[in-house]
Parts: structure tokens; sequence; C-alpha cells
């Protein structure tokens, strides 16, 4: 149980620490409390989806390691498992989900049949939870994929295939935002590229644009549907030319009204994804957000609270942007707890937008306008220590939801009690 007067004297402590550099914590909670974090459907069973009884993630440039028990067996159970994460963290969320989690039942529906009939039960979901969904078309892990092309391939007919899938998936998330009252983002991301170096760049680059501009040429309310393209620098076995870059897409999107997704693990190594926000915001409307964590590569490792994560956070409260940016996760780990992957993922996220919101940026900004570079330097160093933590988990303690170590011994329990029993049983 957590100690409610110890976590209460510690944020009335803090509170007057940061009151002493002009920052209100009950301001920064209020706004962090307005922000929807999109948990990603996809951590919850390694990318596996629900289109047929096994199936499993396959080739598309990425790739799920680990093979930790419990993972859910159906939709049920992966309702269940997000409901559990949700109720472990502060905060309203979103579910980010993707194509291939329909709720197909029994019959077969391939990639370009979908319609909102085989998604009206996560709708339905959202509804009672007072949730908002965000959705993908799911254009890997599909035999019409494996030429390493989908709306960029030379072939006229695997082209329609994912047209007609990418344009079902619009129609889809614009009647999810229209049902749920919030705007759906609808990603687009696809693993189209190279492993070698090839010739023809532009041809598949012209190919794609077409494709899109097909598929765009439907018109949806705003309110209901928000288009978003998502780049790559490189994958697994697209190491040498990906279609949809980044420049691709961020030009694309500057052209054609859309907004931008910023995959944190998607860059070269040494780039900021932070340091992207203030430019891309010059010319986007928005930006939706993946936030992962690369190790050494594209690994989707589960996020924590690195510089980059509070980088990323900082920039965007510095902009003033919260109400812009889509802050979604992606990653997936299945060599560990996937319920523990999600809540320390989001916590983390949490905690590096509260940490930017507890900041002074008015008084930061002054000595950086007056040349004050050392000041400005130890003042950023110094907030780097103040007690954010002990805002958080106050608020933790206010939303009713386990503070502080309080989640890992409820994720444990959830282990022993629900998903070490799908193990003993898939093993029968
Ligand atoms: C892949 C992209 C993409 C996927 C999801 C599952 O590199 O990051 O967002 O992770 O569509
Ligand atoms: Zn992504």
């Amino acid at each position: 149980m957590a100690n409610t007067k110890l976590i209460e004297d510690a944020y009335r402590n803090a509170k007057e620490q940061y009151a002493e550099l002009g920052v209100d914590t009950e301001e920064a909670l209020k706004k962090l409390n307005a922000v929807e974090i999109s948990l990603h459907c996809w951590q919850a069973d390694d990318v596996g989806g629900f289109e047929t009884p096994d199936a499993k993630l396959e080739g598309g440039g990425i790739q799920a390691t680990g093979n930790y028990p419990g993972k859910p067996r159906d939709l049920r159970e992966l309702r269940r498992d997000v409901e559990k994460v949700m109720s472990l963290l502060p905060g309203k969320q979103r579910l980010n989900l993707h194509a291939s989690y329909g709720d197909f039942n029994v019959r077969k529906v391939d990639r370009n049949e979908i319609g909102i009939e085989h998604y009206q039960s996560w709708v339905d979901w959202a509804t009672n939870l007072g949730i908002g969904l965000d959705f993908n078309p799911t254009c890997f892990s599909h035999p019409l994929a494996d030429g390493g092309f989908t709306l960029s391939s030379k072939e006229p007919e695997v082209r329609k295939f994912w047209i007609e899938h990418v344009r079902r998936t619009r129609i889809i998330a614009s009647e999810m935002g229209k049902q749920l009252g919030t705007p759906c983002v609808n990603n687009i991301w696809i693993p189209d590229g190279s492993k070698d170096t090839p010739v023809d760049r532009v041809a598949h680059r012209a190919i794609l644009k077409d494709s899109l501009d097909e598929i765009f040429a439907e018109k949806f309310p705003k309110e209901h549907l928000v288009d978003s393209l998502e780049g790559k620098l490189f994958g697994l076995g697209v190491e040498s030319m990906t279609v949809g870059s980044h420049e691709f897409y961020l030009a694309y999107a500057v052209k054609n009204n859309k907004i931008v997704c910023i995959d944190t693990g998607h860059y070269h190594p040494a780039e900021q994804p932070g340091d992207k926000i203030s430019a891309m915001l010059q010319f986007l409307d928005g930006i939706m957000l993946h936030i992962s964590r690369g190790v050494h590569w594209d690994s989707d490792h589960v996020v924590t609270f690195t510089d980059d994560v509070q980088l990323l956070a900082q920039e965007v409260v510095r902009a003033n942007a919260l109400h812009r940016v889509h802050i979604g996760l992606d990653y997936f780990d299945a060599s560990i707890n996937r319920i523990g992957a999600y809540v320390v993922g989001a916590r983390a996220v949490q905690l590096a937008l509260l940490s930017a919101l507890l900041e002074p940026t008015g008084v930061l900004r002054e000595l950086e306008e007056a040349g004050k570079n050392f000041e400005r330097l130890a003042s950023l160093e110094l907030l780097k220590t103040k007690p954010f933590g002990a805002v958080y988990d106050y608020y933790c303690l206010t939303e009713d939801v386990p503070v502080s170590e309080g989640y890992v011994s409820e994720i444990q329990r959830y282990e022993d009690e629900t998903l070490g029993v799908r193990q003993k049983t898939s093993r029968l």
C-alpha cells in the first residue's frame, strides 16, 4: 500500500520548490492530464494481429524478438490486457489499432475487403471506456507484401490491392472518429524498399506518390480523420533504400496538407527527433509521434526516460504544441512481461512531459536572450534533479492508480492470475 501521507508531504515540498522557480505544479498536472497517449495495440501480442488463429509477424522490415509467456490468444484477451494497462496509468489513453486486429470471427477477410463492421466491436469497446481510437493500415505480414513493395510496387495488381486496403482504412478510421467524437489518426507506414542498392529509386517514388494521390482523392471531415505519413531511414532487409523516406513524406505532407509521423527509431542515431518538432510545426498542422527506443538501430525497445524522450517532450511543450502533437508509442518487446512493457513506456513519456511542463521556460528564455549561457546551462542541469517524481507520484495518488513501484507488484499479480494461466492452457 502506498504511504499516502509520505506522498502528500513530498508533493507539498515539491510544490513549494517549483513555486520558488515560478512554476505552478497544479497547472502542470492539469496540462499533463489532458494529454492522451495513444497506446499501440501491437505491443500486446508482438505485432501478430488476429487475422488467422496463428498469426505472427512476418517480413516487412520489422521484427519482434522474445517469447515471454502470456500472450493474448484472442481479441477478448488482448482487450483485457489493454484495460489492465490503462488501469495502471494515470490520465486517459487512446488505443492505436492496426488493421490486422479486426474482429474477423471465423471468416478470412482479406485486407482489400475490410469494412467498419470488422472494427465495430472495437468502437463499442472504446465507447464503453470513453476513449478514442487511432488506426493504421497493415501493409506487411501478407503474401502480397513479400515482393518488398506495396503502394510503390511496379506490379499493377499488387499496387491496386494495397491502394484498396489503405483507401478502406481511411473510411474505417473516419467512421471511428465520427462515432467516438474524437479525430482518428490513420497512420500510413509501408515497408517498401530494397536490400541492395537499387537503380530505379525514382520510379518507385513516383508510383508511391501516385498511389497516395489516389488514396487521398476521397475527402473526409477533419474532425473525424487525420491522415498521417510515417517515413523511415532504413529497415531490416531494406537497408539500401526505403521508398517512403522522411524527405518523401515531409514534402508530400507539406504539399498536400497531411501530417507526418516521427518514429523516434527511424532516423540516424546521431539525429535528435526532438529537434524536428519546431521545424516541422512551421509547415504542418500537426505531428504524430511514435515514441520508441532504438538500441543501436531501429530495435523498438521499451521507451524509458532518456535524454531523447526528454528533449522530445520539452520541444513539444516549449512550442506550446500539445494540442497539435498526437503522442503515440511504438515498440514491441516480446522478451518481458508485455503489460509491464506498456506501463514502463507510457509512464516514461508522462514523466518526460511532466518534467517539461515543470520547466520555467520563460526564465530560461530570458537568460538565453541576455546571452547568459552559463546560467542557462546551470539552470538546465539543476532542473534535472528537481522533485518532479514527487509530483508524478502525487498525480498517480489522485488518479487512484498504483504509485511508484506499486505497479510492479500489480503486474506480477496479473501475471500469476491471468497470464500464467494462458500459458498453461495453450500448452495442453
Ligand atoms: C515500422 C513502423 C510502424 C510499425 C507499426 C507496427 O518500422 O515503425 O509504425 O511499427 O506499424
Ligand atoms: Zn512507427
